[in-house]
């Protein structure tokens, strides 16, 4: 492992992993006796490889840590890519996939081989959810949800047959926290796998395997490429876990990343550090000017110090990112006519963009869930959620002002 290697995230960022051996550029300039590898790490872009000899090409079968064999069981560009994750989480041992969600099913299939139950934070993204609540029972495994902000909540709902403590600090989008630490410590009594999808903070904010907690996920779509650019998710954890995931769910399953795609994550993550801390302070002046806000009900950032876990925050957080949820005080009509006013900032899914993006779920993302229910789960009508990018904050500032002036009630008010 090289987990202890560097000082700072930056160093770790651009300089881990790259340690690995880098294959031959080719056997004409290895005859020529050429010297120099590229500094950028090529992309291998191939789904087979072939062997020399009947000897070699049997023994990478019985032990295939002596070769790469099929792209589907790994390739160079993707073992990068995965040295570069354990050094960042501070893991044993990573695995990159197709997507989050390739992550998500191919972790928790993996700590479910057995069967049993989860006990899981409400409120978690909402394929994640529609995961454990539909397609999971198909297959006999149950989950309970509970609000783990109350880590007595979780141990209250552990079974005989629990397997896994299924997290996400902080939740999308409501930007719920979970003490992590508390929640660890509970798993271990319990013998139980905790998996965390850590999507939100990053590694430069929170690193939840330091905190005890067994699995981390990502979905690397966000931030840690950061160009808005890829599909792409990972596993993080003991390599007893991330082979057991690679040699089962991850190849049966085959949400395998695509080598281009771990190149553009590779090319995207060293400058993660310094994109994450533009977020958080963009987010902190962004978040501040909308807590003012006349046409603002409230304002959710876990850097606020009315957060209701602010203090979790400070304790647990090296940073609090760059999301942000707030509620208008029109509801709905003013939730659709702010984002529909807005210029610079782009209506669009996901996050972690360098773009700040903008989504107004009860038009959008949660349309489909009866309005009742989203109200119960906190999904209300005027909720917005920002992910906000890097673009100088007096800009993203002067859009959301100049939109929130447009609301109908703005003089009212
Ligand atoms: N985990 C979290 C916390 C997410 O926000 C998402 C996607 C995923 C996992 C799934 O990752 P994917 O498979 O898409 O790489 N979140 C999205 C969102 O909030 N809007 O669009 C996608």
């Amino acid at each position: 492992m090289e987990n202890k290697k560097y000082k700072g995230k930056s160093t770790e960022a651009i300089h881990a992993g790259e340690a690995l051996p880098v294959l031959p550029t080719g056997a004409q300039d290895q005859q020529a006796g050429k010297t120099g590898i590229p500094l950028l790490p090529p992309i291998y872009q191939n789904s087979t490889f072939r062997f020399q000899t009947a000897e070699e090409f049997a023994s990478a079968f019985i032990d295939e840590e002596s070769g790469y064999v099929y792209t589907r069981w790994g390739n160079p560009t993707q073992k990068l890519l995965e040295q570069k994750l354990a050094v960042l989480e501070a893991g044993e041992s990573a695995l990159a996939t197709a997507s989050g969600m390739g992550a998500i099913s191919t972790a928790l299939l993996t700590a479910l081989a057995d069967g049993g139950h989860v006990v899981a934070m409400e409120n978690l993204y909402s394929a994640t959810y529609n995961l454990l609540n539909e397609e999971f029972p198909r297959m006999g495994i149950e989950t309970t949800f509970v609000d783990a902000t109350d880590p007595n909540k979780v141990e209250s709902a552990i079974r005989p047959d629990t397997k896994v403590i299924y997290l996400e600090s902080p939740t999308n989008p409501l930007l719920k926290l979970v003490d992590l630490a508390a929640c660890a410590e509970i798993a271990k009594a319990h013998n139980i796998t905790s998996i965390i999808d850590n999507t939100f903070a990053t590694p430069c904010s929170q690193q939840p395997i330091a905190l005890g907690i067994d699995v981390v996920l990502h979905s690397m779509t966000k931030y840690l490429s950061g160009n808005g650019a890829v599909i792409a998710g990972a596993i993080v954890g003991e390599k007893e876990f991330i082979v057991r995931a690679q040699k089962g769910a991850l190849r049966n399953f085959g949400a395998v990343i695509s080598p281009f795609n771990a190149w553009l994550t590779l090319l995207g993550i060293p400058t993660l550090p310094l994109r994450f801390a533009r977020h958080c302070e963009n987010a902190a002046h962004i978040a501040a000017f909308l807590e003012t806000h006349p046409a603002v009900a409230w304002v959710r950032y876990p850097g606020l110090p009315n957060h209701p876990q602010h203090d979790l925050a400070k304790r647990q957080m090296n940073g609090f990112g760059g999301m942000i949820t707030m509620e208008l005080k029109g509801g709905r009509a003013a939730g659709e006519k702010f984002v529909n006013q807005l210029q610079i900032c782009a209506l669009a899914v996901s996050l972690g963009d360098v773009r700040t993006l903008v989504c107004h779920p009860a038009s959008t993302t949660h349309s489909h869930i009866p309005t009742e229910v989203r109200q119960q789960t906190g999904i209300t009508d005027g909720l917005v959620r920002f992910s906000i990018g890097l673009e100088d904050s007096e800009d993203i500032i002067a859009d959301l002002e100049q939109a929130l002036e447009t609301l109908p009630f703005y003089s009212e008010i």
